[in-house]
């Protein structure tokens, strides 16, 4: 078998491995966020069980923490009340990033993490099968239920060598994305293999595997092997080490093979992670602003090789250079070993150990600005600013460019840095507040901003409605549904964050769709890619929205669709996606007795045309729409 297979099979509850096929995983460990765990927390609320069953579950602050109004404060206190009351860790404002601070003290080599954010896989970079998921599927699994999902193709990605000089794990990953795209990973996990695995640590694998998201694979995992025991050692955790490997010559559904070592530096242009060319190519460029951080690149040895570029120098008049280091621990290292006045003399602005300028949360770049970003997403629109171009890069290329003023290639530094790993890390747990013990009957503490989680109904007998819009390829969860300061504190506000649903698109959506009553929604290829966050099915629903027919579906998403009861159907002939217009008023019937034999069909009232439809979906999820969404589901089972 390979690891992939091993620790499914480790975990398998239902169903065998053969891809494709809808499969239940037992799992280990959950994590959330902010922005995504108050709704977990209200899913899990209403599930109805008095604590977590799971072995650890951690719920994290980092996404918003700007507290611009009550609202954001008001969130975290929530968080903080939910985690004590239903028996979860809590890591409090300030600790970190939830991916990061999760790879450093909770990561466990051959267990199950299930995430309410699309980057959870960052903890396969310790050989754990760490996937992301929506708040009500992570809350499913708080409950103690099984994570379905399909069983995933694993795609080896065979490393060769050793790095090139000045090439780091993101030109690794983008070199993967450069191959394969933001559809490459659909339906699949990457499995890293080969000499080249023993030139990364467990951070730089944790790059690789955070960015796996982009493909929009399952998940992706490393071999837990001697880098793996040190970094736990470091971690003072070394009881928590199982070496891991796949068996020799076990099968792999595809084979991608990487030469390290003729590597050069990437970078992805604006707006996908995909398009990714050599740095080399578009060096001399101009850089406004420059951008060091984010689960993908912000550990210590990340921060470290900056410092050591930055070291003596100063930023460039013309770039403004924030950073913000993944964890307090990253943060603490730095403090303490001069490194941070390294990058504070250099001119470095440095920021709270969060999310930040990733998500929109502040930093937005200048009007038309270009931003180099070590993070994993440029997708438009999202920093914030909404002509600026987002590039994402290394750690060293981004050094590189904020001395320079201008995109520029880290080799031209001359002798690259190096940065040994430490022994020990700077173990401190205490912002992170342990559950209490089991029986005190503790409060959910709610702002007024908080508001009751919008109710699914039961899948219609026949769904009539006007395409409210038609869409391109690739449309992110970032389109459907923005993030940044402002629209984040609206997150456990359905009807208020609802009215900013795809409004980069067409600002005029939310009102169309609450006056049309609701309607359906038309996508191209890979729809809903990106976030996790069921904010993306939850304001489609709360504005009426009955069906999406898309050409295919991101994984995530399409999940959310369905634990909300909103009907995600694929064409079975994509040239039918052509013959529809926004405006047209479609009708689906029959659905109920339909959809368990694939056999819907969409007529188009202006063209008088019928469309075969087919979807995805497993008999487990045709089960959850015609019952009317997950929560009903789950709550009426944990009932009894
Ligand atoms: C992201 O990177 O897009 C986020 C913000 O972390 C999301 C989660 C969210 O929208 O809250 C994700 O990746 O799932
Ligand atoms: Fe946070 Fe950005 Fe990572 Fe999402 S991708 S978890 S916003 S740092």
């Amino acid at each position: 078998m390979n690891l992939t297979q091993k620790i499914i099979s480790s975990h398998l509850v239902e169903g065998n491995l053969t891809p494709g096929e809808e499969i239940a995983v037992k799992i280990d460990q959950t994590l959330t966020q902010d922005a995504t765990g108050t709704m977990a927390y209200l899913e899990f609320e209403a599930i109805g069980l008095p604590r977590v069953k799971t072995e650890l579950s951690v719920s994290y602050v980092d996404h918003n923490t700007l507290q611009v109004g009550f609202e954001n404060a008001d969130d975290h206190r929530f968080l903080q009340s939910a985690a004590a009351k239903f028996g979860v860790y809590f890591s409090r404002m300030g600790n970190g990033i939830c991916h990061q601070v999760h790879l450093e003290r909770f990561g466990k080599p051959g267990q199950t993490l299930l995430g309410s954010d699309s980057h959870t896989p960052t903890s396969g970079g310790l050989g754990m099968l760490a996937i992301g998921a929506g708040g009500l599927d992570v809350a499913t699994a708080m409950a103690g239920y099984p994570f379905y999902v399909k069983m995933p193709g694993v795609v080896n990605i065979r490393l060769h060598g050793q790095p090139a000089p000045w090439v780091a794990a993101k030109d690794i990953i983008l070199e993967v994305l450069r191959r394969l795209s933001v559809k490459g990973g659909v339906g699949k996990v990457m499995e890293y293999t080969g000499e080249g695995v023993a030139y990364l640590s467990v951070p730089e694998r944790a790059t690789i595997t955070n960015m796996g998201a982009e493909l929009g694979a399952t998940t992706s995992v490393f071999p837990s092997d001697e880098a793996t025991r040190l970094f736990l050692a470091a971690q003072g955790r070394e009881q928590d080490f199982v070496a891991l490997q796949p068996d020799p010559g076990a099968a792999y559904d595809e084979v991608v093979d990487i030469d390290l070592s003729t590597l050069e530096p990437l970078i992805a242009l604006p707006h996908m992670p995909d398009n990714v060319v050599k740095v080399s190519a578009v060096a001399g460029r101009r850089v406004n602003q420059v951008f060091i951080g984010s689960c993908t690149n912000s550990s210590y040895t990340d921060l470290m090789k900056v410092a050591a570029i930055l070291k003596g120098q100063i930023v460039n008049p013309g770039v403004s250079l924030v950073i913000a280091p993944g964890s307090r621990q990253v943060l603490t290292a730095l403090a303490s070993n001069g490194a941070l006045a390294d990058l504070v003399n250099a001119g470095a602005r440095i920021l709270e150990c969060a999310c930040g300028p990733c998500v929109g949360v502040g930093q937005s770049p200048v009007s038309s600005g270009i931003s180099l970003r070590t993070s994993n997403r440029n997708f438009e629109g999202r920093s914030g600013t909404a002509d600026a171009e987002i590039y994402l890069v290394s750690c060293e290329t981004a050094a590189a460019s904020a001395l320079a003023g201008v995109i520029t290639d880290p080799r031209d530094l001359g002798d690259p840095v190096q940065i040994a790993m430490p022994e020990t890390f700077p173990v401190d747990d205490r912002m992170i507040i342990p559950p209490p013990e089991p029986g005190a009957d503790l409060p959910l503490v709610m702002g007024p901003n908080i508001k009751p989680l919008p109710v699914a109904t039961p899948l219609a007998e026949q769904i009539e409605g006007e395409v409210l819009l038609k869409v391109g390829d690739n449309i992110t969860t970032d389109h459907i549904m923005p993030a940044g300061a402002k629209i984040l504190a609206l997150r456990s506000n359905i009807p208020a964050i609802s009215m900013h649903c795809f409004i980069s698109v067409d600002p005029t959506f939310p009102e169309r769709a609450l006056a049309a009553g609701g309607g359906i929604l038309v996508g191209g290829l890979n729809y809903g890619q990106g976030s996790s966050r069921e904010h993306a099915a939850l304001a489609p629903l709360y504005l009426g929205i009955k069906a999406v027919l898309a050409k295919t579906f991101a994984r995530i998403h399409m999940q959310n669709l369905v634990n909300f009861g909103l009907l995600p159907l694929v064409f079975a002939d994509e040239a039918d996606y052509d013959d529809i217009k926004q405006g047209d008023r479609l009708t689906i019937e029959d659905l109920r007795a339909n959809l368990p034999t694939n056999t819907v069909q969409v007529r188009n009232a202006r063209s008088g045309k019928t469309y075969p439809v087919k979807h995805t979906l497993s008999g487990r999820q045709i089960d959850i729409l015609l019952a009317g969404g997950l929560l009903i589901q789950v709550g009426d089972g944990a009932k009894g």
